[in-house]
């Protein structure tokens, strides 16, 4: 099966951008970013009725620690950072082998979040560092739905 998946981040500053997910490619541009990393997850509920905050922790079914993408224990949600140049302008071009746009690691009606710092990948050496990556505020999140 083959699916498309698409959303529009929005947060209440100038951060922004449209994303598309591939089966496992995630692809698209943010701008408005501070030049630099930006811890960039999948967080567990695509409810936004609180901004970014109602999204919830990263998006974790197997009750793991937070690392990194490459990492073999991480959350499923664990997309690693994104980075900012100059201009403000992250591209993103991921491809991971544990998201998925059906079945149990499925992300479809989640939501996709940017932070305001960048993710350690569980490396901080302390506990938010297991959970968070320390990664900061959620500068702008967007839930992931299907696409034409
Ligand atoms: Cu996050
Ligand atoms: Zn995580």
């Amino acid at each position: 099966m083959t699916m498309k998946a698409a959303y529009v981040l929005k947060g209440d500053g100038a951060v922004q951008g449209t994303i598309h997910f591939g089966p496992v490619t995630v692809k698209g541009s943010i701008t408005g970013l501070a030049e630099g990393d930006h811890g960039f997850h999948v967080h567990q509920f695509g409810d936004n009725t609180q901004g970014c905050t109602s999204a919830g922790p990263h998006f974790n079914p197997q009750s793991k620690k937070h690392a990194g993408p490459k990492d073999e224990e991480r959350h499923v949600g664990d997309l690693g950072n994104v980075t900012a140049g100059k201009n403000g302008e992250a591209i993103v071009s991921i491809e991971d082998s544990m998201i998925s746009l059906s079945g149990e690691y499925s992300i479809i009606g989640r939501t996709m979040v940017v932070h305001a710092k960048p993710d350690d990948l569980g490396k901080g050496g302390n506990e938010e560092s297991t959970k968070t990556g320390n990664a900061g505020s959620r500068l702008a999140c967007g839930v992931i739905g299907i696409a034409q």
